[in-house]
């Protein structure tokens, strides 16, 4: 087994970030890491009044011009900066993010902490190619459209990919010329706190940047019913989107955008090019992130002609893929983020099996002497299309196999839920895979691959899984306003 990592010497985050400056509020919560179910720190709650002043900070700041009108090299510099900070701080951030939510440190250094440097680099990048338009020729006047900040922005995340989350939101925000308020999950508020901090050595001007955490129900509803905050983004439950539309409208109707959960089917037909290849990605579509993943692809749809043999073999890959302590490198399957989040997951396992599924593997709670949270990859076949297994979401390791013969069957089950995320599709028939393509309701369709795109391309959901798009220069818009201005003269022809 390769060493673990010792978190001594390791600083905790526990401070908001206010002004440019750390700040400590009245009150504060207990930090639990799912690794082993111990307090590792307490950290800043954010009450209403500090809400108040993070919120006339970012204002003072948005108003006052000291980013927003900023020549664009000058805010590429900082973007780019702090790009180059999050990748030289990256062993701690991998460190912090493995440690607060349970992902396997490798993940962590893998992908969370470079992506999270790559978006701020797209959109560094993309900052100053963002034209407007001119309007059609008229004899009397001339017409153009700007894209303008929004002002001040509040961005909801998860606890999910804490930092990859945060900067899908941060970076584009930032990019348009607004100020933002993060208010990162209470399960995982570290890395946040830390990139509130690196932007300010970056050279972004205090106020731009806040960094509030504490709880939803406190410090993120405060966020949201505020009068003075122009738009929410928000990444998390359905029932709390929800939540903030209604916040949104009886507050000041501003702007929000939801990137919601889902229920995301892959698709093998029989002739899929490369079983193997399928198989391993069905198992890492689920299992990855321990299946706390808004695209996880939850629901197998296999062609039966071939289902139990494909089924079998991703039962197989499964049984390899064993939960182990997250700050051990070798691990590539970590802890479930929280007491209360294992335990839904369990629930909905019981549930499956009441429904009569079939379990094939896991589900159960495992390594429970450690005092973590962990649960072993869990199968189920026979799944019932309109069970609660096939329908909701679970945000865990489960995955249910579903068995159908045509493509139209197909289609008719994966579009079959509330949700529209993310849907994988596994043939070598071209006409197939385009009429796939259209088929299914999803702002992701992913053909012989999963999650086969980068932050260059879209990334949101259609019907209950939410609207607006992170990623690419979509998510810019996101975070403008539009403008149309019109010059009227005389004397010209
Ligand atoms: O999410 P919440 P939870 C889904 C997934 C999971 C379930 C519950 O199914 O099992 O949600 O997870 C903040 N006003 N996803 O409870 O509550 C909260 O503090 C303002 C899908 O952790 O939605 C956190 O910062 N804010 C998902 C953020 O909302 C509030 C990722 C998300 O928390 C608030 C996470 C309120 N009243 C969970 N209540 C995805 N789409 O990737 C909570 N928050």
């Amino acid at each position: 087994m390769a060493d673990v990592l010792t978190i001594e010497g390791l600083a905790m985050p526990a401070d908001a970030i206010i002004d440019g400056a750390p700040f400590m509020p009245a009150h504060s919560f207990e930090n639990v890491t799912p690794r082993d179910g111990s307090v590792i720190g307490r950290v800043a709650l954010c009450g209403p009044a500090d809400v108040d002043r993070a919120v006339a900070s970012a204002r003072a700041a948005f108003e006052d011009g000291r980013w927003r009108d900023l020549p664009y090299n000058d805010k590429k510099a900082v973007l780019f900066r702090l790009a180059d900070l999050i990748d030289a701080h990256a062993e701690e951030l991998a460190t912090l993010e493995s440690l607060d939510m349970g992902k396997p440190i490798a993940d962590a250094r893998a992908f969370d902490i470079p992506a999270s440097a790559k978006t701020f680099r797209y959109y560094a990048e993309a900052l100053d190619k963002l034209y407007g338009e001119v309007g059609p020729h008229h004899p009397g006047r001339i017409s153009w459209v700007v894209h303008e900040p929004l002002g001040v922005v509040g961005a909801i995340v998860p606890w999910n990919f804490p930092l990859n989350m945060a900067a899908w939101k941060v970076a584009p925000a930032l990019a348009m010329g607004n100020s933002v308020i993060l208010k990162p999950a209470e399960q995982s508020p570290l890395t946040a706190i830390r990139l509130g901090e690196l932007a300010l050595e970056a050279g972004l001007p205090p106020g731009v940047l806040n960094v509030i955490p504490g709880t939803g129900e406190v410090t993120g509803q405060a966020l949201a019913r505020h009068r003075d905050v122009d738009m929410i983004a928000f990444t998390g439950s359905g029932p709390v989107g929800g939540l903030l539309m209604r916040y949104a409208g009886e507050s000041n109707l501003k702007r929000v955008s939801l990137e919601l959960g889902g229920k995301s089917p892959q698709i093998v037909f029989a002739d899929c090019p490369d079983r193997e290849a399928a198989a391993q990605a069905a198992a890492w579509a689920i299992f990855f992130n321990q299946g706390e993943v808004c695209t996880a692809g939850s629901r197998l749809l296999v062609q039966n002609s071939i289902k139990a043999e494909f089924v079998a073999r991703v039962v197989e890959i499964a049984r390899g893929i064993v939960p182990g302590d997250p700050l051990d490198p070798a691990t590539r399957f970590g802890a479930m983020v929280s007491e209360e989040q294992m335990q839904s997951v369990l629930r909905r396992i019981d549930r499956a099996k009441a429904d009569g599924a079939t379990l094939l593997l896991g589900g159960e709670r495992v390594r429970a002497e450690s005092g973590g949270f962990y649960i072993t990859p869990t199968v189920f076949d026979d799944v019932d299309p309109a069970s609660a297994l096939a329908q909701e979401e679970v945000f865990g390791p489960v995955l249910g196999a579903i068995g159908f013969d045509t493509p139209e069957e197909a289609f008719r089950l994966a579009n079959g839920t509330v949700y529209g995320l993310a849907a994988g599709v596994w043939t070598a028939d071209v006409n197939l895979a385009h009429r796939a393509a259209r088929a299914i309701r999803a702002g992701l369709v992913w053909i012989n691959g999963w999650d086969a795109c980068d932050i260059t391309m879209p990334f949101g959901g259609f019907r209950q899984s939410g609207f607006g798009r992170d990623r690419s220069m979509h998510a810019l818009e996101k975070y403008a306003d539009m403008k149309s201005v019109s010059i009227s003269f005389t004397g010209a022809r």
